[in-house]
């Protein structure tokens, strides 16, 4: 599973705080932990669009100095941002995100194509609101697909985000989000499915419970990478049994591996 750590995004209070105060210890400290629990890209988003590309390039700037070899997935509603973003990164990461919304796959796909090894994450909206049916999402995959031919983006750079809506509201949720991943992956077995997981228990107790059902649920299902918070151990434990259970962890290494490196937090 590739796991993208979520902590760095100013929806979160103590993140929005370090971000107003420039607390440069706090941000470098929730990039090193993510990164020690495996991560493999560190998710960036500041909530503030105005200070949107001054935010995100602080970060980079901070978070770099400290891990030369990190990989940030650059989380960001504007194309503008992304693009100054790319510029300041030593190594290539994730865009996220693209959709067929007015001219952000365009901008962004003609940047993945000009920049080698930047992965892009492509979101199944099309700017007419929520995609209610796997139907819908389908239609929308194959508008993504069109643009990324146009720009000649390899089908194992994509990761298609089929949305994840939390289940308080959309009971559908999780049924729409399988779904559109199996039938994606069946036909095209390279292009990764990802997911915003931790959206699914928004508004609800208990959130773990529900997010570590969604995990194993969609993984079963195609998912092969996630936004997630990879300090919370259950989760991590979940990602490695599930790599088990689903016979991509031969003699269970990866497993056992976590396990003596005490990633689920259990050994004494
Ligand atoms: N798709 C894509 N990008 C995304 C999302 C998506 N970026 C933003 C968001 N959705 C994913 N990131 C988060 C970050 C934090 C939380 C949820 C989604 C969150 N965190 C709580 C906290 O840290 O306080 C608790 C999390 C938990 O209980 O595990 O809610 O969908 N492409």
């Amino acid at each position: 599973m590739i796991i993208v750590g979520e902590k760095l995004n100013g929806a979160i209070k103590s993140v929005a705080k370090a971000i107003e105060e420039r607390d440069e210890a706090f941000i470098r400290d929730l990039a090193s932990r993510q990164l020690d629990n495996r991560a493999d890209y560190i998710d960036i988003c500041s909530g503030i669009p105005e200070r949107d590309a001054e935010v995100l390039s602080w970060m980079i700037e901070l978070i770099q100095s400290d891990h030369p070899d990190v990989r940030f997935s650059i989380d960001s509603p504007n194309p503008d941002t992304i693009l100054t973003c790319m510029e300041k990164c030593k190594n290539p990461g994730m865009i996220n995100s693209v959709s067929l919304e007015a001219g952000k796959a365009d901008a962004l796909f003609s940047a993945a194509a000009k920049k080698q090894g930047w992965n892009v994450i492509a979101l199944l909206l099309d700017g007419t609101g929520i995609p209610q049916t796997v139907e819908k999402r389908m239609e929308n995959f194959a508008g993504i697909m069109e643009k990324a031919k146009e720009y000649g983006i390899a089908e194992r750079r994509l990761f298609i985000d089929p949305l994840v809506f939390t289940v308080a509201t959309t009971p559908e949720s999780f049924l729409n989000f399988t779904g559109t991943s199996k039938r994606i992956r069946d036909a095209h077995p390279d292009i990764h499915i990802i997911s915003g997981l931790s959206n699914i228990s928004y508004g609800l107790p208990y959130r773990k419970a529900i997010n570590h059902a969604f995990l194993v649920g969609a993984m079963i299902n195609g998912m092969d990478s996630a936004i997630m918070d990879p300090l919370n151990r259950d989760m991590l434990g979940g990602v490695y049994a599930t790599e088990a259970l689903l016979g991509i962890d031969e003699y269970c290494a990866e497993y056992l591996g976590a396990y003596r490196d005490d990633l689920f937090g259990v050994q004494k």
